[in-house]
């Protein structure tokens, strides 16, 4: 086989691999079916286009056509596009599945694609990785025959330290800012007080060069180690991060309970968890509320019962009313929330019952909101695309 850069291959060649008998691997198309039998109370019009094995991400690809790369839990990249059965991408690294854990996040940034997953460590004990590879079309075998796709020279740029026992709070979700770096989100692993720790990425959001090494411009670069990759500290398990058209970087976390947030992430502030939350433990304790320690950083919202997963700053062309705002899916809460950005502050603006836990965002090239559904019990798992309504 020969590989060909896929950012090269004119559209056609490409979608040669995903036409005609390419391999289902599992996952599967379907025409355009009503996603929901009821869908009088959305402002927008639901299609179900594809359904997947426990979905955590996707991204769009840029080049022609919808084309996107989707991340399966248990360890599968496959790639999408509209009309065609997904193809399993070859060379994802070896993930540690289980609990929370799995391949995580995929994004696309100056051909590369970028992968977040959770890695197993000595004595039963694991920990976030990222790596990124450049992905490949390779000629098919056989005349007639689909077409594969592998990531190639594939590294491992980064890893969660430290690798701790448990399978929750990973966070792992990926953005790349206006300033060209590499954000990366980390849960504190349910182990609490690491969020304060400076030595351990737990509980952080560090900021990396494309290439995975550290940044002279970091808040504590000086200090060497761990602690020059971090830019911000006190988070409990951050699962999205996005910027907004200013380069603000905007986050939620799954809080304690009763106290999920949505934060405006800053250089080098500390966010509070565990010693502040306008929530509490599970087992009953009270956390001090954000108020009474000034010093940390305050949520602009606090929700009850959302657990947020993903983030987008909506910039499309389908939804003109909605350009600027945030979107996230709420897992527990089983549905697609829309925040309005106002400069620094945010405000709730809607929620829409989907009527399944959402895990994942995205806006496509042509403007529809693109939305994974979680997966459990074999329920779920559609990938979901939301235009105007007619
Ligand atoms: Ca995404
Ligand atoms: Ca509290």
């Amino acid at each position: 086989m020969r590989p060909l850069i896929l950012a090269t291959l004119p559209a056609a060649l490409l979608l040669m691999g995903c036409n005609g008998a390419g391999e289902a691997v599992g996952a599967s198309n379907s025409a355009a079916a009503p996603a929901r039998q009821d869908q009088g109370g959305l402002p927008f019009a639901v299609t179900q286009v594809a359904k997947f094995d426990q979905p955590w991400a996707m991204t769009f690809l840029p080049g022609p056509g919808n084309r996107a790369l989707i991340t399966e839990k248990q360890g599968r990249l496959l790639l999408w596009s509209q009309g065609a059965q997904p193809i399993a991408v070859a060379g994802v690294p070896a993930v540690d599945f289980g609990g929370q854990g799995g391949l995580g996040d995929v994004i696309y940034h100056n051909g590369y694609v970028y992968l977040s997953w959770a890695e197993a460590g000595p004595g039963d004990t694991r920990g976030a990785a990222v790596g990124r590879g450049r992905l490949l079309a390779m000629s098919a075998a056989a005349p007639g025959a689909p077409a594969g796709y592998r990531l190639d020279g594939f590294q491992t740029i980064w890893r969660q330290q430290p690798k701790v026992g448990g399978r929750g709070h990973f966070g792992h979700r990926l953005a790349f800012g206006h300033d060209g770096k590499l954000y990366i989100s980390n849960g504190e692993r349910e182990k609490f007080t690491p969020a304060q720790d400076p030595s351990q990425t737990l509980g952080k959001i560090v900021r990396l060069n494309a290439d995975g090494s550290v940044p002279r411009d970091n808040p504590w670069a000086s200090q060497g180690g761990v602690t020059a990759q971090l830019w911000t500290t006190g988070h409990r398990n951050p699962l999205g991060i996005a910027f907004d058209a200013q380069g603000r970087l905007w986050q939620h976390e799954m809080g304690p309970k009763n106290g999920d947030e949505f934060n405006l992430i800053e250089r080098g502030k500390n966010y509070g968890y565990p010693i502040v939350s306008n929530g509490s433990h599970y087992d009953g304790r009270d956390i001090p509320d954000h108020p009474t320690r000034p010093e940390f950083a305050a949520p602009k919202i606090t929700w009850n019962g959302v657990s947020p997963a993903s983030l987008i700053i909506y910039s499309g062309k389908m939804f003109p009313q909605w350009r600027g705002d945030a979107f996230l899916g709420a897992l527990s809460g089983k549905a697609l929330i829309r925040v309005d950005l106002n400069g620094t502050n945010a405000r709730e603006g809607e929620r829409w019952d989907m009527g399944q836990r959402i895990r994942e965002v995205e806006e496509g090239p042509d403007g529809a909101i693109y939305v994974l559904e979680d997966e459990r019990g074999g329920s779920g798992g559609k990938l979901l695309r939301l235009t105007p309504r007619r």
